[in-house]
């Protein structure tokens, strides 16, 4: 897969897609990540990029002329793809929606700063706004940095086996199972005896009734959105009840 990013900083975007299971992935062959910085298609003497609202008020936005001339050029170079504008006003960003950017051959991230992007040039150019969350970041990147990395570590071959990225929390749209290592015992408690059991069909019972309490007592939003099957309303209950029986 192929990502593009449109940014002012590449150097963070390239920082951010260097490291860790991603950077192994580019290393592999497996992802290209390619930063375009809209400075470079400035035609003034001074790179200009951001220039003043109409209707006035505070903060400079990004003029459509550099960003225009950016995504023809990444147009250009690679072909067509979805244009994605990260921003708080998108649609937000789930588990289910990193897979289906996954499984897509390209992607082109377009990061704002200032207080965002002329509309016109969303309107016609982006294909699809996007959010990482309910909150305000001051550019783009890091919200890239996120798709990139959810999306990234989801190519076939940048997780090895112990990575596996289907026990990762959300695959079955619930959240994960707590983990423990050494040592057995500690001052901050034991580790759960089943786990140290050796008995297989137990852990996995044990692991998929942690995973569904916590998420009934975390996140019951998630919940409500996934059908239990007959096994799981059972360990959810057995969960309830225990859980009950320690409040009291
Ligand atoms: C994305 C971008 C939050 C998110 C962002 C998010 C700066 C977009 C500027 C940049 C606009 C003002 N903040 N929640 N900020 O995903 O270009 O919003």
């Amino acid at each position: 897969m192929r990502i593009d990013v449109i940014t002012l900083f590449p150097d963070f975007i390239e920082g951010c897609a260097g490291i860790g299971v991603v950077g192994r992935a580019r290393e592999r062959g497996l992802l290209q990540v390619r930063t375009w910085n809209p400075r470079d298609f400035a035609t003034d003497v001074h790179r200009t990029v951001d220039s003043r609202p109409f209707g006035g008020g505070p903060g400079m936005l990004m003029a459509i002329e550099p960003l225009r001339s950016t995504l023809h050029a990444v147009r250009d170079d690679a072909g067509p793809a979805r244009v994605v504008y990260l921003s708080p006003q998108g649609a937000r960003l789930t588990q289910d929606k990193v897979v289906q950017y996954a499984r897509t051959d390209r992607l082109i991230l377009l990061c704002g700063r200032y207080e965002g992007v002329d509309e016109r040039l969303l309107a016609n150019m982006v294909d699809e706004e996007l959010s990482v969350g309910d909150y305000v970041l001051s550019g783009g990147e890091l919200a890239a940095a996120i798709v990139i990395d959810a999306v990234g570590r989801l190519q076939d071959g940048a997780l090895n086996d112990a990575q596996s990225a289907e026990q990762d929390s959300f695959t079955d749209g619930l959240l994960d199972c707590p983990h423990y290592t050494r040592p057995v015992a500690d001052a901050f408690g034991e580790v759960p005896a089943v786990l140290l059991s050796g008995d297989h069909k137990a852990i996995r019972r044990w692991r998929r009734k942690q995973a569904l309490g916590r998420t009934w007592l975390r996140r019951p939003d998630l919940l409500a959105r996934v059908e239990l099957d007959a096994e799981s309303r059972t360990l959810l209950e057995e969960f309830r009840r225990e859980h009950r029986a320690e409040m009291t």
